[in-house]
This record gives structure tokens, C-alpha cells and sequence, in this order.
């Protein structure tokens, strides 16, 4: 079952659909962009040269910076009373990004999270328990909107409130939740620490995302609450949480919503397009914003694409868990690494915890990395012996070497109650 039948479309219409949607988006934004249109003038296209969806790759990318650049408004393609509502995304540094939307796109947007919930297993009926933070950030009012367009009750408890959130958890019983992997691990410990075991309560679905998160730790979070951890993806540039969601029947990978939104897979290095099954960036093209196309959007996020069938009976394309990003490559001593790989492997390991922390530091010319990670409640072994096998397996697994590894005890680690969590710390 799927909450519209477009999820379930032949691919032949969709890419008719798409074409359609591209070439009016295109026209849109070259119309009423001067930074689209200068960028299209520069790269020799023209809206006229966009024929079908296969066109998309004649485009010019659009980049992180350019959002900097045209800070607060410069890519809005509506005159100013046009737009219902602003949202904005802060990186690590400078200005945030500013994301606008009409009226057409906050519909738009309630659609396809509506569509990501019931693909999630949340049903109308149900209660929701929405622990994303509300306000700028896109995550609180994305899946509140959803929720209420699908039908169920939201319970709009944001982000924190760590001991609120259980009460409404056992006293309203919500049967799903969204938020972060990082806080929902942080709630189970916090409950566990009040005596709530949340295991028994009728919590059976979290909806995750926002951060990045491999499987070892998805499995704590299962076992943890005893629910079905369901990875959402998006981004504000696009529109928010709701570009792409896994369904509950298969758990792998996640439906991309490309009605709306145009998946490619670029070459970091070159921008060159990659084929299905390559890993690579993800590139994003709005199909529909009418406040804020954005033409191939470079999201820094890698992933690959698989157009085979779903158990589900969804037809659109499922991308790979997002591990990590273009920008968070570890380069240690020449071994190129991810954070979420050090993790995979740090995680695996039985006795320790999904916590840790990763600091980079430069000494003389040297690269140097040291990793803290907790080791689980009920060890009571040899925390020399678990350092020395974590090591070694970082050693065997991923050819790293780790000039310094501490093993704390559980709960030791600065935990992130509210936002993202940051788990590279880079002092070089
Ligand atoms: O994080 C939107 C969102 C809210 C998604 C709630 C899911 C749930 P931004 O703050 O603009 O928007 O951050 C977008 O977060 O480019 C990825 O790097 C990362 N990200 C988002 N979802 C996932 C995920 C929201 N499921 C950036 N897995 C993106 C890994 C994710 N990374």
C-alpha cells in the first residue's frame, strides 16, 4: 500500500513527468533568477535546450557557496508576498542558507511527508511524537505538517526536554516518534536511568534522520526501545525532511520522492555524472518549488542509486544510506577514512557503546587522530584488552592507526540533547 499512486507509477510516465516538471522548473528559475540565469548564459544553455529529464546534466551545478553568495534572497523566484514561510540552515560557519516557500510548495512539502510517514509504517490514527527541534531548522514543522496531513496526531514535544518526552511517551502512548539517531539513543539511556523501560511501552516505530548513522547503530536503537528505526533523508535547500524515506517493508534503502525531486550521482572530483550503483555526491533538482528552484544542487552527501524493484511496490529509485559526506573524508597519515567507517567497526564490536568522539589534531607535519569511545553499562571486563581489540580492528578493517584510543566508561561522552550531533573535532 502507498499513500498515492504516483509512488507506485510506471517509470515510463514518470519520466515523462519529470521532463515536463524540468523544463518548467527551468524556465522558472531562468525567468526570474538573475543568478540562474547568469549561470545559464555562462554554461550556453537555454531553458529551450531542456527537451526531457536526460537534459538535466547540460545544467550548471548549484552550490553551497551560491546559497552563501545570494544571502538572504537572491534565489527567490516569487515577488515577497508570494512566500508563506522562511526556514534557514546553519552550517559550521558564516551566514545560514535562507529557504523560502509558497503556499503551493508548504503543500507540496505536507505531501511527501505524509507520503515518507505512511511509507515509515505510521498510520492515520496513530500518535506521533515529533522531537525535531522546531523553528529555523526544517525538521519540527516538516514533520509536523506530515503528520497532520496524513491524518494521525502530532504531539509537538521539539527537540530536548529530555524527561518530558518520556512522560508524554508513556502517558499519551505514542506509537511513533521522530528524531535524531543520536537523541534517540540519548532518551533510551535517559529512561533506562528513570526506570522507564521503553521496551514495554506501545512506542513500535522511530523515524530517523538528519545525522548520519550506520547499521550497528540503528541496531542499538532497535533493540534499545524495541521499535523499527525508519531512515529519513532531505535537506532545506530542496525543501526539508521528506526528499527520500525507506519503507518499513524492506528497510533498504531510501524511496527518493522524484515527482519532485531529481536524483543524480556526480563524480565529487569531477562533477562528471556517475551510472546506477556507483557511489558518489548526491545532486538534487527541484521539480516543483516554486519559491526556490534549485537546479543540481551539489547536497556534499554520498550515496548510490539502485532503479531495481521494491518489495514495497514503490517504483522510485532508492539511494543507499547516507554514511558521510564529500567534506568529512578523514585523510590520516595518507589512509583516507570516513567517520561513519570508524564507526561501523567501533560499534560492531559487542562490549562498546555507540558514543564516541574523534579528534584530529596536526603535529609538525603530521596528521595525528585520537579517538574516546564508551564501552557498554555491563562490561565489567579488561578495558586494556577491549582498547587493544578495537584498535586492532581498526587496524585490519580500515588500515588506520590511532595514536591515541580511550576506552571511558558508559556515559562518559558529552551527549547532544538538542540539534545534530558532532562527532569530529578538528584542530588542525
Ligand atoms: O536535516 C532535514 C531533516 C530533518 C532530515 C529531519 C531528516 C529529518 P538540514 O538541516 O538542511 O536539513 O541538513 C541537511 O543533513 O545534507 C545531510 O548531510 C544530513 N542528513 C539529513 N538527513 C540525513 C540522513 C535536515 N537520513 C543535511 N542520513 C543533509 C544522513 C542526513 N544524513
Amino acid at each position: 500500500m502507498t499513500y498515492t499512486d504516483t509512488e507506485a507509477a510506471d517509470r515510463g510516465s514518470l519520466r515523462s513527468l519529470q521532463g515536463d516538471r524540468l523544463r518548467e522548473t527551468v524556465e522558472r528559475a531562468y525567468e526570474n533568477v538573475d543568478f540562474y540565469r547568469e549561470a545559464m548564459d555562462e554554461a550556453g544553455v537555454s531553458p529551450a535546450d531542456v527537451e526531457s529529464v536526460d537534459d538535466v546534466s547540460t545544467l550548471p551545478f548549484t552550490t553551497k557557496e551560491d546559497f552563501r553568495d545570494q544571502y538572504p534572497n537572491g534565489l527567490f523566484a516569487v515577488p515577497d508576498d508570494e512566500v508563506r514561510r522562511i526556514h534557514a540552515s546553519s552550517g559550521t560557519t558564516g551566514k545560514p542558507k535562507i529557504v523560502a516557500y509558497t503556499e503551493n510548495d508548504l503543500g507540496v512539502w505536507s505531501e511527501v511527508m505524509a507520503r515518507s510517514l505512511y511509507a515509515a509504517g505510521v498510520e492515520p490514527g496513530q500518535t506521533f511524537q515529533n522531537a525535531y527541534g522546531y523553528g529555523l531548522f526544517t525538521g519540527g514543522l516538516g514533520f509536523h505538517d506530515g503528520v497532520e496531513e496524513l491524518g494521525a496526531t502530532v504531539i509537538p514535544t521539539g527537540g530536548g526536554n529530555t524527561a518530558r518526552q518520556i512522560e508524554m511517551l508513556e502517558d499519551l502512548e505514542s506509537d511513533a516518534m521522530g528524531c535524531t539517531p543520536s537523541y534517540c539513543l540519548y532518551l533510551a539511556e535517559r529512561a533506562e536511568a528513570a526506570g522507564v523501560d521503553v521496551r514495554d511501552l506501545p512506542l513500535s516505530t522511530v523515524v530517523i534522520g538528519a545525522e548520519p548513522f550506520t547499521d550497528p547503530m540503528r541496531e542499538e536503537i532497535e533493540a534499545a526501545l524495541d521499535v523499527t528505526a525508519i531512515d529519513i533523508y532531505g535537506l532545506s535547500e530542496l525543501i526539508g525532511p521528506g526528499v527520500s524515506v525507506e519503507c518499513a517493508e524492506a528497510q533498504d534503502g531510501l524511496h527518493v520522492w522524484e515527482d519532485h525531486f531529481l536524483p543524480e550521482i556526480v563524480d565529487p572530483e569531477t562533477g562528471e555524472p556517475l551510472e546506477a550503483g556507483e557511489r558518489g555526491e548526491l545532486v538534487l533538482t527541484s521539480l516543483t518549488k516554486e519559491a526556490l528552484p534549485v537546479l543540481r544542487y551539489r547536497t556534499g552527501d554520498v550515496t548510490s542509486l539502485r532503479y531495481e524493484e521494491c518489495d514495497c511496490g514503490r517504483t522510485m529509485v532508492r539511494m543507499d544510506n547516507i554514511r558521510g559526506r564529500v567534506d568529512d573524508l578523514l585523510i590520516v597519515r595518507g589512509v583516507n577514512v570516513y567517520a561513519s567507517s570508524i564507526e561501523e567497526v567501533m560499534v560492531d564490536i559487542e562490549e562498546v557503546a555507540p558514543h564516541y568522539r574523534i579528534d584530529l589534531y596536526r603535529e609538525g607535519s603530521l596528521d595525528t587522530m585520537e579517538i574516546t569511545v564508551e564501552h557498554h553499562e555491563e562490561f565489567d571486563g579488561d578495558v586494556e584488552e577491549l582498547r587493544d581489540r578495537i584498535e586492532r580492528r581498526l587496524n585490519d578493517v580500515l588500515d588506520v592507526t590511532v595514536d591515541e584510543l580511550e576506552v571511558l566508561p558508559f556515559g562518559e561522552i558529552e551527549r547532544t540533547e538538542v540539534g545534530k550531533v558532532t562527532r569530529v573535532f578538528d584542530h588542525r
